[in-house]
């Protein structure tokens, strides 16, 4: 009988993907392998890279217990050959196979080398889609098709009716189709915010870290007090959790960021949902049921269903219409380097420094961390799109390509041009004053404008509008804000032009 070879790779880890649908446990083999290729394409983040192999681990073990046939090749094998590439060809040679199956991956360049293999390697190959979004790449092209602009809005409520959530003959429930106004509360720092899920590391995630101590000495993060999820089990007590504990108030603030508090009421699943040990659809049906049995309020739970059903989908969706070019785009061709203080997070910002201190240590920073602190500081100072994106899917746990690159280069960096948000999400200190306490304890002050004390964020927010406005200048949603801009003497716009310069000058 022939052999069919399934690969399955380090964010598919899910009984129910592609790839193994057919799979005939007399004769099939999957491959499953750990890749130096892909540990250091980007330098991840220590615990990004441990909570990857150890699921990886966890799920080969899973499929041997329901007697599958799976190789696993280690990163610390002698004859391991760094790539998908060579051990595709491997273990080709290994079990002579005539066939590979394998369900299509998260990202471009990976796709680029697959659809090689057949030629490369003389083995049948079969791309299967990956199933495991609820908007697969042609429903998304067609309705994307003739638009000059998308909106996620748009996106959403199409996908609210297709997909009968939140729905009432035909109407959404409560009568509109979004509850922000009810969210977005300031941080409240008497707040109890319960403590997150951790799993103490067993011995699997033990030699994992080793592993990764050893081969990534060098990456950014820290690896100590490890507490992911590596197993669907333990995915879904995450799940639970969040659906218990934090879901009520998610929307109240999803918004607000509190010092010392990263995890806020967010449900840190984004982990799991990336590399296949929750599903979307599952999760979606989970925070409905907690709604209709009247435990969580309809502002929480439509706004957290608007993130996985509307963004997540919307995000995917761009990234396949766009690549390979959404790679390259710079629509405002910013192009300063990162300055260091990304790494180190040594910088007397204290937003910043915030952010960047608890992502090194918890590869995670919620939402409006990555788009109104570190975002709104690359866009304003003008880092360049290449290495922006370079940093963000190194230092989120969460972050491939697919999701990362739209979330980034689109919504953060307008890099697109606004194909994806219709104004550049710029902000001066005060909506970083008004959503968390940062301000307090940072040595600038955030209600000056220009000066030595003045917080950056506010002169550099006009410096961004002086500098791109024969680019941003028609934009209509910021015709008030150039219009203000215009009412400024020419005295103030030039200490801020100043003050920015000078600012910007001095970064390294
Ligand atoms: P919650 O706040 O609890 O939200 C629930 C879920 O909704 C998330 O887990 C995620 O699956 C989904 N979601 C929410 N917003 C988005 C969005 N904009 N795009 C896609 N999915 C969304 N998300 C990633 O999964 N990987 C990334 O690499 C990534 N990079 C980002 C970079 C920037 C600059 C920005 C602004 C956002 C990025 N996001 C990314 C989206 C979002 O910030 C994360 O999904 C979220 O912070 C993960 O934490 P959580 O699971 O606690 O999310
Ligand atoms: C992110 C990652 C890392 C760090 N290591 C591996 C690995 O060793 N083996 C593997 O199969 N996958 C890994 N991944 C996830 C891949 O990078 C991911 O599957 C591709 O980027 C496609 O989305
Ligand atoms: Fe950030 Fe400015 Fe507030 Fe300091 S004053 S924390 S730099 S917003």
């Amino acid at each position: 009988m022939s052999k069919t070879l399934r690969l399955i790779l380090g964010d598919q880890l899910n009984e129910s993907v592609s790839s193994l649908a057919d799979l005939d446990k007399g004769s099939d083999i999957v491959l499953m392998c750990e890749v130096m290729g892909e540990v250091t394409y980007v330098r991840h983040h220590k615990k990004k890279v441990a909570f990857i192999l150890s699921a990886m681990r966890h799920f080969a073990d899973r499929l041997r217990a329901q007697d599958v046939s799976v190789d696993y090749v280690s990163l610390d094998d002698p004859e391991n050959s760094s790539s998908f590439t060579g051990e595709v060809a491997r273990a080709v040679a290994r079990h002579d196979v005539s066939r590979l199956v394998v369900t299509a991956p998260g990202e471009f360049r990976v796709l680029e080398d697959m659809q090689n293999w057949e030629t490369d390697l003389g083995i049948a190959v079969e791309i299967r889609q990956d199933d495991r979004f609820l908007c697969p790449p042609a429903m998304f092209e067609s309705w994307a098709a003739g638009r000059k602009q998308l909106r996620m809005d748009f996106f959403y409520r199409e996908m609210r009716r297709h997909h009968d959530v939140l729905m009432a003959d035909g109407k959404p429930v409560g009568g509109k189709w979004n509850y922000d106004a009810d969210n977005r509360e300031r941080p409240d720092p008497s707040l109890k915010v319960p403590a997150p899920l951790q799993f103490p590391p067993d011995e699997t995630s033990q030699t994992i870290l080793n592993l990764v101590r050893r081969y990534c000495a060098d990456h950014f993060g820290e690896l100590d007090e490890f507490g992911f999820a590596v197993t669907r089990e333990q995915a879904l007590e995450v799940l639970q959790d969040f659906i218990a504990n934090r879901l009520p108030l998610f929307g109240t603030y999803q918004d607000a960021m509190i010092e010392g508090e990263p995890w806020m009421y967010h449900s840190h699943i984004g982990f799991y949902l990336n590399i296949g040990l929750l599903g979307p659809g599952e999760v979606i049906t989970a925070v409905q049921t907690a709604y209709e049995a009247g435990t969580a309020p309809l502002n929480s739970v439509e706004g957290f269903i608007r993130q996985i059903l509307g963004w997540r989908e919307f995000i995917r969706g761009i990234y396949w219409l766009k690549m390979p070019h959404y790679a390259t785009e710079n629509f405002l061709a910013a192009d300063r380097p990162l300055p260091d203080f990304f790494w180190t997070g040594d910088t007397q910002m204290n937003c910043l420094r915030q952010s960047i201190g608890q992502t090194k240590k918890y590869a995670y920073a919620h939402h409006i961390q990555r788009l109104m602190v570190l975002g709104n500081f690359a866009l304003l100072a003008g880092l360049a799109p290449k290495f922006v994106n370079e940093w963000y899917l190194i230092v989120y746990a969460d972050a491939f390509e697919w999701v990362e690159l739209p979330n980034v280069s689109g919504m953060v960096l307008f890099a697109d041009g606004g194909y994806l948000a219709s104004k550049p999400y710029a902000a001066g200190g005060a909506y970083i004053n008004r959503m968390s306490n940062y301000c307090q304890n940072c040595r600038y002050k955030v209600a000056e404008k220009t000066g030595s004390d003045a917080c950056p964020f506010n002169y550099l927010y006009w410096h961004f509008l002086i500098r791109n406005r024969d680019k941003l200048g028609n934009n209509a949603r910021l015709g008030m804000i150039y219009r203000s801009l215009d009412r400024m003497s020419e005295d103030k716009q030039q200490t801020i032009m100043d003050d920015a310069g000078q600012f910007l000058n001095d970064l390294v």
